[in-house]
């Protein structure tokens, strides 16, 4: 049996205890979850950039980056048929509710509701990156009020049943205590303690470390490798990776408008173009023969920001980018989208089933424990059970303990470790450090070395109990990659 089999089965083991009661409905919701895409929440403080990013991440501007009453309401965007946007009330049934979307984002009428009585709002929309990842736009902890920190700490650390994200993105900027707390806690359930598996890390607006020159990216890139390395980070997220969150949604749905605009400021010469963008305030109202109105170079600041326009105007005078279309993948790839794109395919995606087990488990767990009910005690010792032997548990596991430090070895070791249970990815080409496309053959030959080296450690005498036990999950994890070879041949 699969892990997502052997979850389902002890959901449904679930339910029958607890028919006739609240609880089986909340049980079969659960279940449905499984097969539901996985819901990724993106996270941190206010203005860190969130809405902007989770645009990013759809490919469309939807979530309202301003300063709106709605950005103070846990928001979700799922993929859906037809376009709906639905309140649910802290009190009473859901209401539909009037929208309208012009160029940007959308814009909900809460015909009357108080924000602070809405507990959440569904945002359907037909959209392809939403089939694969419900998104979910929180308000910003720190914040303002207390109230609406406390509706994002609810979302993700939920003090009974089921934790509505299966993962989270985490914007940081600088890393503020209040950060490290705050992941702490979402960390903090049975599977993994602390665990770093289902978070990334985003060092957000990272064009504005650099003070927006064009090597603000690079400087960005230090900082994230910085802060990745750093043990209180390690031990929250798997990775911090800078994004310019702004540029990449500006990249996602960059207009032919736009471009011609930026032709303009690119068919300058390179001295007097780098003096009209020494600061916003002089690109805004200097050199009016540059045949651009001062409300069409703010609306370019609004979208690319300072750094953007230097950017993308370099980039189509040097012609790195000719077509709209060229220039939107040189941003995407600039601004860090497409890096962070290929993080959550390979951190969250690819291990959709485990996110999504674990998730259920807990739920399941929690309930038992909460609410207990007679035959629940069978329930909660096969979810025992799943957590204790299902190898991608054990997977996970290891790589907490490893991020945690507890787990030490030679540097070499412990990184061969961390990739091979998965920690760069789960696919095996990651697993092994292979490229993608190399050939079956040199992945046997590759998994088979490992699995010799891993076995000669973890029975090693002189190795530790933490590195025994970790060294027989690599084991298990190569026989794994072994045999899933063995089978497409
Ligand atoms: N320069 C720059 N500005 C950004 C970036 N990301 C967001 N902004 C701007 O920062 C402001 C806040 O962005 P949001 O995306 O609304 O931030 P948020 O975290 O959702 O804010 P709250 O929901 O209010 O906490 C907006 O004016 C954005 O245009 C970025 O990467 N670079
Ligand atoms: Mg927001």
């Amino acid at each position: 049996m699969t892990l997502v089999e052997s979850t389902r089965a002890v959901l449904g083991q679930a339910i029958a205890v607890y028919r006739g009661t609240a609880d089986a409905a909340v049980l079969a919701g659960v279940r449905d979850r499984l097969d539901a895409p996985l819901r990724v929440a993106v996270a941190g403080r206010v203005k860190a950039g969130k809405s902007t990013l989770l645009n990013a991440l759809v490919g469309e501007r939807l979530a309202p980056t301003d300063a709106g009453e709605c950005t103070r309401i846990v928001t979700w965007y799922r993929d859906g048929p037809g376009y709906e946007v639905r309140a649910t009330p802290k009190d009473g049934p859901d209401r539909v509710l009037r929208f309208t979307r012009d160029d940007g984002a959308i814009e909900v009428d809460l015909g009357g509701l108080d924000s602070a009585a809405v507990e959440r709002l569904t945002v359907t929309w037909p959209s392809r990156a939403l089939s694969t990842l419900t998104l979910i736009d929180t308000p910003g902890i720190g914040s303002l009020s207390d109230q609406t920190a406390r509706r994002t700490w609810d979302l993700l650390v939920p003090d009974d049943e089921e934790t509505p994200a299966d993962a989270v993105v985490y914007l940081l900027r600088h890393l503020h205590p209040g950060d490290a707390e705050f992941l702490r806690a979402f960390h903090d359930t049975e599977v993994s303690r602390p665990s770093p598996v289902n978070a990334i890390g985003v060092l957000s607006r990272a064009d504005e470390i650099g003070a927006g020159r064009l090597d603000s990216m690079a400087s960005a890139r230090r900082i994230a490798g910085r802060l990745g390395g750093d043990t209180t980070v390690r031990r929250l997220v798997q990775s911090v990776v800078p994004v310019a969150g702004l540029l990449a949604e500006t990249a996602v749905t960059l207009t032919e408008t736009e471009v011609a605009w930026l032709r303009r400021v690119a068919g300058l010469p390179v001295k007097p173009a780098e003096e009209l963008l020494l600061s916003a305030d002089r690109f805004v109202n200097t050199m009016p023969e540059l045949g651009l109105t001062s409300i069409e170079r703010e609306a370019l600041l609004a979208r690319f920001g300072l750094f953007g326009v230097r950017l993308t105007s370099t980039l189509l005078r040097r012609e790195v980018a000719t077509t709209a279309t060229g220039l939107a993948r040189e941003l995407a790839e600039r601004s860090g989208l497409t890096r962070l794109r290929e993080i959550v395919g390979s951190l969250f995606l690819e291990r959709r089933d485990v996110l999504k087990s674990r998730s259920a488990l807990l739920a399941v767990a929690e309930l038992t424990r909460s609410r207990p009910r007679p035959g629940g005690e069978a329930v909660s010792a096969a979810v025992e059970e799943i957590m204790a032997s299902a190898h991608p548990f054990n997977e996970l596991r290891v790589l907490s303990s490893l991020r945690a430090g507890w787990i030490t070895g030679k540097p070499e070791a412990i990184a061969d470790l961390e990739r091979l249970i998965g920690g760069s990815g789960n696919a095996v080409s990651d697993r092994l450090r292979l490229p993608p496309d190399a050939p079956a053959a040199e992945q046997s030959a590759t998994a088979l070395e490992a699995l010799a080296r891993w076995q000669r450690r973890a029975e090693n005498p002189l190795t530790s109990y933490e590195m025994t036990v970790a060294a027989r999950v690599a084991v298990r994890s190569c026989e794994g990659m072994l045999a899933g070879l063995e089978r497409r041949r």
